[in-house]
């Protein structure tokens, strides 16, 4: 019985497939999903599909989260109780990736995104999973949304920061246990701290799709000793530009 931790798909079906194709999960395995299914890759309705014909679990994105506050503000506009709406929400219905993207969503997908919990624990693995990371020293039971959705540094006054150049990244202020399992900040190499492991390899952007491997009851191993706990699939082109 193995773990499959996956990164960032961001709507690449074909690399999801392709990827899953290699590893083969049977229905002892169990995969995980780190969040961002989707939006800025081409095939949305392909990877959500997917997830849910292999039965793998996931945790919430900021791009699952905008996307459902996409649909709330549709919805509030179609009712006429628009007004009522921060500036904010209705801005997102202007949003072009994530207009397009929802506009594929079926019921089926949208019943999967909206039951995305913001983490899962693998107490067998002593590991959790979040989309972005956590705040070090605030127990995951207190931390922010906005930090497990969204951070990438901490800043120069210690707090959480979204910018790549706050300060030192998360992952590297961190002492666990339990271990972290993040996506988020995306590059083409993963992100290997003593207690966080980053595996958003920037499959949208040109890079790949990556999975963590564990056997039943193994921890997060030494990635550089175990270079084969890490499987990656090329993405076949870039599709969404590099901010
Ligand atoms: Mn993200």
């Amino acid at each position: 019985m193995r773990t499959i931790i996956i990164g960032d798909a961001h709507g690449c079906g074909w690399e999801l497939a392709t990827l899953l194709d290699r590893l083969g999960p049977t229905a002892d395995d169990q995969v995980i999903m780190v969040g961002d299914l989707v939006v800025r890759g081409p095939e949305p309705l392909q990877v959500l599909r997917l997830v849910r014909a292999i039965g793998a679990r996931a945790v919430r994105g900021n791009h699952e989260d905008r996307l459902l506050r996409w649909r709330a503000a549709r919805h509030a506009r179609t009712q006429g109780t628009d007004q009522g709406l921060a500036a904010s929400e209705t801005r997102l219905l202007k949003a072009k990736w994530l207009t397009r993207t929802a506009e594929q969503i079926d019921e089926d997908g949208w019943a999967l995104i909206e039951g995305l919990p913001l983490s899962l624990d693998l107490p067998t693995h002593d590991l959790q999973v979040v989309h972005a990371g956590v705040e070090p020293g605030v127990p995951l039971a207190n931390q922010a949304k906005r930090t497990l959705l969204t951070i990438r540094t901490i800043d120069d006054e210690g707090q959480p920061s979204e910018l790549r150049d706050a300060g030192p990244l998360w992952g590297a202020c961190y002492q666990g246990p339990p271990h972290i399992v993040f996506g988020h900040n995306a590059n083409f190499k993963p992100q290997l701290h003593p207690w966080a492991t980053g595996i958003d390899t920037g499959c949208v952007y040109g890079g790949a799709l990556t999975a963590v491997v564990l056997q039943a009851g193994e921890a997060i191993p030494e990635i550089p000793r175990r270079p084969e706990a890490m499987v990656s699939v090329q993405a076949r082109k870039a599709y969404y530009p590099v901010a």
